[in-house]
């Protein structure tokens, strides 16, 4: 009888000399795979990435957005991917929260749209958040079943067109937000117009694409995360490019500007955080109290998931429709 071998061989670092190549290789659960060329900004090398300074901003809605003042924020850029830019959690532990009881409670609702609304799964109207703490504990299989929800200028994942017929309003703090960071980071015309929310079990993946569905890709796209960790893979132009990978944790902002605006990139694995900088809360403001039934419910669902804002202008400055 043949004896099975543990032993399943996985290409050696130095090969991974494309997009697909570093996927397959940081997705491997056996043998997983070494992280020590992953870049970690907690450590960063700075042969691969240069610390950036911000433009003077005077808006000072810093706090309502959950966000720590400028002066405490780490900002860099890759070397080697051209217009990537990198935020250290700017975020409060109470913005955290905030924007995590936002993205689980808010922006699943109608008239967003969700990928459970295919399967006929939520009553008409009914909210995702409310339908999943209705059945015991036990039995709460939709709260695993969520994998995006968009809103402005709906994505359409067939025809990867958007459609005036196809949008609805975009949440006004996420646009205060995402306007307020590239205000910060000199893109002074942005304008938030359609976000997909990704909603990523500890399994889950997403492979490697280009965003180019937008009219004006030369406007940043702003990538904001939550929850569990991430590899997160950037390349170039084609799958044919090598790529970079980068340790992302909760609250850090990735920011793909100029030529990394079009560059390949995708999520070979999920990891789990290993601080949870959504957990030490002190309230600073007794009038922007988190709701601790909410937040207990979302602590719970955030400790199995990670949750990634993805936002873009999809037109060029000055037109109010796509036709
Ligand atoms: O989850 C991420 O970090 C990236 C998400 C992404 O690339 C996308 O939604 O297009």
């Amino acid at each position: 009888m043949a004896i099975k071998s543990e032993y399943k061989w996985r290409p050696p670092r130095f090969k991974l000399k494309m997009f697909k190549d570093s996927f397959k290789y940081y997705k491997s659960r056996n043998p997983p795979p070494d992280l020590k060329n992953i870049i970690d900004f907690n450590h960063p090398n700075l042969s691969k990435v240069r610390k950036i300074s911000t433009v003077e901003n005077k808006v000072h809605n810093w706090e309502k957005l959950g966000l720590k003042p400028l002066n405490k924020w780490n900002i860099y850029e890759l070397i080697t991917v051209p217009g990537l830019i990198y935020i250290e959690n700017p975020f409060t532990e109470f913005g955290q929260q905030n924007w995590i009881l936002k993205c689980v409670k808010d922006f699943s609702r109608k008239p967003n749209k969700l990928n459970l609304d295919a399967h006929s799964l939520l009553h008409d109207n009914e909210s995702w958040w409310e339908a999943c703490f209705k059945e015991p504990k036990s039995e709460q299989k939709l709260l695993t079943k969520l994998r995006w929800a968009t809103q402005g200028y709906h994505h359409n994942w067939d025809t990867k067109h958007y459609s005036e017929d196809s949008k609805t309003e975009m949440s006004k703090d996420l646009c205060d937000l995402t306007e307020l960071l590239a205000t910060t980071l000199g893109f002074s015309e942005f304008k938030a117009e359609a976000a997909i929310v990704n909603y990523y079990r500890m399994n889950s993946t997403l492979a490697g694409h280009t965003d180019h569905s937008e009219i004006n890709v030369e406007a940043p796209l702003f990538s904001i995360s939550f929850g569990q960790s991430a590899i997160f893979l950037i390349g170039g132009r084609s799958q044919q490019d090598p790529a970079e990978a980068l340790f992302l944790r909760s609250g850090d902002i990735v920011v793909m500007s100029k030529s990394s605006r079009l560059s390949y990139h995708g999520v070979p694995k999920i990891l789990r955080a290993e601080i949870q900088p959504w957990e030490y809360y002190e309230n600073p403001n007794p009038d922007s109290r988190i709701n601790e039934e909410d937040w207990c419910k979302a602590k719970s669902y955030i400790s199995e998931a990670r949750i990634n804002l993805n936002v873009r202008q999809v037109l060029k400055s000055g037109q109010s429709k796509l036709y």
